[in-house]
């Protein structure tokens, strides 16, 4: 057995030397890793590859530093990568890079990527590993698989992963192995907005014409910051020729900064804000009747649902003045059908979004905005490119019920989206079954989930966990193998058709460690597992060649230019476009909903609301960091170093906190001390908190202690409806430290 390494020995370059097998070949190689902490974000250490010649180079590929898949030109100088562009042929970002794209670079050349696979080498979470082969770790996970499967069932291991290009891989692999839990991050993002739209539309994601809008509604939806590289860079066009917008938040975000109007709404109270302005349309007749009667059903329904609804009604619950909503009310309805209630995004706020949600989709169908310039745009599947496919033999009938609680405690939730942290929430109760492994890629549930504690103990319950990650994320932290992939620019994926166009991530630079893709990493574990045929490629040229098989273009040729357009697909599909719901129609009142014996229209239902001395905790995006996992990059630190709690100026003179000084804040689930930020942009009954901070991995050496979790404070509470994560239903207290 090898020498057992602490964190801070495996990351120390002089401890990396030693522990590798080539160790002068590589010491080269963990050199490379230290970039200068400057200003200048230049690269200035050579390459491995800087030895074999002088070359300069432009890789086109797609970016992975959030899930949006910018489209990237990398110009790579002597094998050292100097520059990522934006690529102006790629629809997801127009030429444009942001902050976290541009740092892209530091992600990879970090001193701290996992270089090898680990094992466990002490307790779990003690920190304590061993360098072991790729054959080593990968046999070791698929025995430890095998061994669940035989004595527990398959049901007895879980997969998670959050959206990835290789993640329709990630599936095929749990399908082959037959389990029926898979966990994704959806229920902690837009369950509610998928759901609310898919049970009204049948479409669960709509886009929104911005080009052409006269008049639009966020509600929370943060475009500036929870960025969507191209709807931004189309929110601010917008903006700039005069558009009005309208945000509602409890806080004043850089999107609202950029509003006509700021709306600092109650939090939780959005659907009686959009019920008032149904209300007021109805009740005015503002309404598109004749498209009412030739695309939906319900509206009868809906005009008694909401005849209380009034907007004075709705004054006493969301804290805008009757008059404000009566008049945003009619603005709307006369800029139809050139106006949008945007489906927003995270809207995972409150038990009650998925009604919020609801009345925001038929609010949107009552001034007739669909596939009308200005309006809701279809979504793209139907005439989205269609990649070759590898058969495979049937996969076997997955037995048992799901622990996330779909369907049977959650019979609304579609499928692929799950419960995550009701999965979690089950394998601490152990019902309805004990789970044992937990197979996770491309995630970090100990910070995403609320109440990191009792995430934390749940994986400390299980008898396996393998995590595949770039670096040591704090859920790798509590694994029991790690199995490093390579970092986006130094492999391939899976292909990406949008719209008839097919973009390629592909090698940038060959991997500076001994990591794979995961692409790879999936098919080498099938193998391992007797499943290889589920995964039919040799490598990942191999699989690339044959999702293009169906396309006159070679691998080769894409790989120069980037994407390839499929010709016949240029035509207009639009008015192929059929509305996916039981009835065919927009379903203003909900058939499913209906069988279900709950109320079919979109109705009230009443939030909690804080105690005495007790405030809202709102969670979000920085335009600078993503998710739960570039708060360890160098570069993004530098502009965005840690998260405070952001309080309103009267909160803080009561306390006598000023800016950066320490607060406690205390929930019913946990406690913490962050730095303060006192600011006028916020209601006084809110404290706000971008998450991702607070880090528990001591592999994640800049990132380590740096901030709070929220989610150390977040309660878990889930919409029995759509399965979503209420995530500003946690109220806290707040004290001077
Ligand atoms: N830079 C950056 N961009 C990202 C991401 C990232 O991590 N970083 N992540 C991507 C992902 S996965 C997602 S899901 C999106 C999220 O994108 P958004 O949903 O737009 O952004 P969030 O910051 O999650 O939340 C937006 C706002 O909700 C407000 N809010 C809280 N409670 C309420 C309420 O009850 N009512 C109303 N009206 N507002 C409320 C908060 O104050 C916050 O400003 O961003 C994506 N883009
Ligand atoms: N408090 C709080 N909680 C939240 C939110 C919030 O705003 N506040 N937002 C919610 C939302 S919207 C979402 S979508 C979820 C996200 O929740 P998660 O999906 O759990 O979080 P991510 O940070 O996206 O996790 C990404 C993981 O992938 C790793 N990674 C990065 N690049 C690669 C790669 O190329 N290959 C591999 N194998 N791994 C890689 C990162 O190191 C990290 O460990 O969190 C939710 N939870
Ligand atoms: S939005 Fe930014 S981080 Fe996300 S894929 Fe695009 S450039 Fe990369
Ligand atoms: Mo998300």
């Amino acid at each position: 057995m090898s020498k057992v390494f602490t964190w801070d020995q495996l990351f120390s370059r002089r401890q990396f030397i030693k522990a590798t097998a080539a160790g002068a070949a590589l010491g080269a190689t963990a050199g490379l890793g230290l970039l200068s902490p400057g200003k200048t974000f230049a690269v200035d250490q050579p390459s491995p590859q800087a030895a074999a010649g002088t070359e300069t180079r432009k890789v086109i590929t797609i970016c992975e530093q959030c899930v949006w898949r910018c489209g990237v030109i990398a110009k790579v100088e002597n094998g050292v990568v100097k520059k990522l562009e934006g690529n102006p042929d790629h629809p997801n970002n127009l030429g444009k890079l942001c902050p976290r794209g541009n740092a892209g670079i530091e992600t990879m050349y970090s001193p701290d990527r996992l270089k090898f696979p680990l094992i466990r080498a002490g307790a779990r979470g003690s920190g304590l590993w061993r360098r072991a082969s790729w054959d080593e770790a990968l046999s070791y996970t698929a025995e430890q698989m095998k061994k669940i499967k035989e004595k527990y069932g398959a049901k007895a291991m879980m997969f998670n992963s959050t959206d990835n290009l290789s993640q329709p891989f990630f599936e095929t692999l749990l399908k082959a192995y037959g389990s029926p839990n898979y966990g994704t991050q959806r229920s902690l993002c837009f369950n509610a907005m998928t759901t609310g739209f898919l049970y009204t539309y049948g479409v669960a994601q709509p886009g929104t014409d911005y080009q052409h809008c006269r008049y639009m509604i966020f509600a929370g939806r943060n475009l500036a910051e929870g960025i969507s590289n191209n709807e931004t860079q189309e929110m601010i066009e917008m903006v700039a020729r005069g558009t009005k917008v309208v945000v509602l938040d409890p806080r004043f975000s850089k999107t609202a900064a950029k509003a006509t109007e700021w709306l600092p709404i109650r939090p939780g109270t959005d659907s009686a804000f959009f019920l008032a302005m149904i209300q007021e349309i109805i009740k005015e007749k503002l309404y598109n009747a004749s498209f009412l009667t030739a695309y939906t059903q319900g509206f009868a329904e809906l005009t008694k649902e909401v005849q209380d609804y009034t907007p004075e009604w709705a004054e006493q619950k969301c804290e805008i003045p009757a008059a404000t909503i009566r008049r945003i009310a009619r603005e709307f309805a006369a800029a139809a059908p050139a106006a949008i209630a945007h489906p927003n995004w995270r809207t995972s706020n409150f038990k009650n979004s998925f009604q919020a949600e609801r009345a925001i989709a038929v609010l949107n169908a009552l001034i007739g905005n669909w596939a009308q310039p200005g309006g809701l745009i279809p979504d793209q599947e139907i005439n989205t490119a269609k990649l070759g496919i590898l058969s495979h033999p049937p996969f076997p009938a997955a037995q048992g019920m799901r622990l996330d609680g779909v369907p049977w405690q959650y019979p609304m939730v579609p499928l692929s989206y799950g419960v995550i942290q009701t999965m979690r929430d089950n394998i601490l109760s152990g019902k309805p079954y004990e789970a044992k492994g937990w197979l996770i890629s491309r995630q970090n549930p100990i910070l995403s989930i609320p109440e990191r504690q009792k995430t934390i103990n749940a994986f400390m319950k299980l008898d396996f966990v393998a995590v595949i990650d770039i670096q040591a994320s704090d859920t790798a932290y509590y694994a029991d193998v790690i199995l490093p992939e390579s970092s986006y620019l130094e492999r391939y994926d899976g292909l990406i058709p949008i719209g008839d166009k097919i973009f390629i991530r592909q090698p940038v630079v060959e991997p500076l460690y001994d990591t794979k893709s995961s692409l790879m990493i999936y098919k080498e574990l099938a193998d391992k597992l007797g499943l290889g045929e589920f995964l039919p490629y040799k490598d990942e040229k191999d699989l690339l060649t044959q999702q293009l098989k169906p396309f006159p273009i070679s691998l080769e040729e894409l790989q120069k230019r980037g994407h390839y357009v499929v010709p016949a697909l240029q035509e207009d599909h639009s008015k192929d476009f059929e509305f996916q719901t039981s009835s065919g129609k927009i379903e203003i009142s909900s058939s499913i909903m209906a069988q279900m014996g709950k109320k079919s229209v979109p109705t009230w239902d009443e939030p909690p609301r804080p105690s005495e001395n007790h405030y809202y905790l709102l969670t979000g995006k920085t335009a600078q960091h993503s998710q739960m996992f570039t708060q360890n990059n160098r570069w993004l630190l530098e502009v965005f170093p840690e998260n405070r709690a952001w309080l309103h100026s009267s909160v803080a003179a009561k306390l006598g906190v000023k800016t950066d000084e320490a607060v406690v804040l205390e929930s019913e689930v946990g406690k913490v001390s962050v730095k303060a930020y006192v600011t006028e942009g916020i209601r006084p009954d809110c404290i706000f908190m971008v998450g991702g901070f607070g880090h528990v991995s001591k592999g994640l050496k800049s990132a380590y202690k740096r901030g709070v979790s929220d989610s150390a404070l977040h309660k878990t509470v889930t919409d029995p409806l759509s399965g979503s994560s209420a995530l500003s239903e946690t109220f806290i207290t707040v004290n001077k430290a």
